[in-house]
């Protein structure tokens, strides 16, 4: 696995959902009319258990909520709702009919975004709507704008692999997650071999081209949970949870010999190359108290051992 591509496209919502709450279903049949009339799909609910069910899995935007209800109430509701972690901001409305400023003032403490109290006014609820719609789509944007961001911020820009600055974060995790609960972890660090001599006869952008050839031959050959990272220049990390050192060299092997056997297809034409490999893990280095920089200096010393040895080769 390489870094994600861009899926972090600003979604805003071709066709809005609301999930209409109230215990009475003449109030329901009424609104649930009006908002359709308005172009909305609408789902609705007889109380707060049944509406947070239906949010949980219902891919709604905008939620339109009764107070007084059995078995669990509109401000409940609310509450639950800005306490879970569902997909997107909900943007909640409250409608009742109680009126007082105190119940105004509770109805938004719990989490709603606007009130409004019954009779419903037609024109008033699709303006309010349409306020709401601006802000499911504010938040969808803001999101998509961070996902894309830390998406940018772990990812080698070349390769599309994940960078160092994604590595010294996420393999610390691996380690501890992985002496916590008594599990394998592998590490496999490789290096282009001459890779100079190929940037000093065809170029710098021969280079890059074979770089990107590279990470998806190392994609190719790894496993979903192992994913790749740039660790500098032309030198790359796999990690390899739940691997011991003896899998994660075969694999090395496999990854060796693939490339050694297949020539990149680069623009000046088809260009041999080899890689020199070191693996480590538990075995190598006790879990207990293994630190990052211990784990990668033994995969950098394999590397060193098989550049020695006359490179295409990999030592564990
Ligand atoms: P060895 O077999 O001992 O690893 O030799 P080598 O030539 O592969 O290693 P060396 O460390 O001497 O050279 C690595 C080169 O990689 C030097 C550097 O300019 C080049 N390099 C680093 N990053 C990039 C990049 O993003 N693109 C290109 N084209 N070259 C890069
Ligand atoms: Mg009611
Ligand atoms: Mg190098
Ligand atoms: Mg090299
Ligand atoms: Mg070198």
């Amino acid at each position: 696995m390489v870094a994600p591509v861009n899926s972090a496209e600003h979604k805003t919502p071709t066709q809005w959902r609301i999930l209409l709450v109230d215990d009475e279903p003449t109030q329901r049949l009424i609104v649930a009319r009006l908002l359709k009339r308005a172009g909305y799909e609408v789902d609705t609910a007889g109380n707060g258990v049944e509406a947070l069910a239906k949010l949980e899995t219902g891919d709604f935007q905008l939620l339109i909520t009764d107070w007084e209800m059995p078995e669990m109430d509109g401000i409940a509701l609310c509450s639950a709702l800005r306490k879970s972690e569902t997909q997107g901001y909900i943007y909640t409305i409250l409608l009742t009919a109680r009126d007082s400023i105190e119940n105004v003032v509770a109805g938004l403490q719990s989490g709603a975004d606007d009130y409004l109290t019954k009779p419903v006014i037609e024109p008033e609820l699709i303006a309010r709507l349409t306020t709401g719609k601006r802000i499911v789509t504010l938040e969808r944007s803001l999101r998509a704008a961070m996902e894309e961001n830390r998406r940018i911020s772990i990812t080698d820009p070349l390769t599309g692999a994940y960078n160092r600055r994604y590595l010294m974060e996420q393999l610390p995790r691996e380690i501890d997650r992985s002496a916590r609960y008594g599990r394998e972890l592998a590490v496999i660090m490789c290096d282009v071999d001459h890779f100079k001599r190929i940037n000093d006869t065809h170029g710098h952008l021969v280079g890059d081209e074979v770089l990107k050839w590279f990470v998806t031959q190392l994609q190719t050959g790894v496993r979903s949970a192992d994913w790749i990272a740039r660790y500098g220049g032309e030198e790359f990390v796999i990690v390899l949870p739940e691997t011991n050192v003896i899998n994660a060299t075969t694999a090395a092997n496999h990854l060796r010999e693939q490339i050694a056997t297949t020539p990149c297809p680069a623009s000046v034409g088809q260009l041999p190359i080899t890689a020199s490999f070191g693996v480590s893990g538990w075995k190598a280095i006790p879990p207990q108290g293994a630190t990052l920089d211990a784990l990668i200096a033994a995969c950098d010393a394999g590397v060193y051992a098989s550049k020695s040895a006359g490179r295409d080769r990999v030592t564990m």
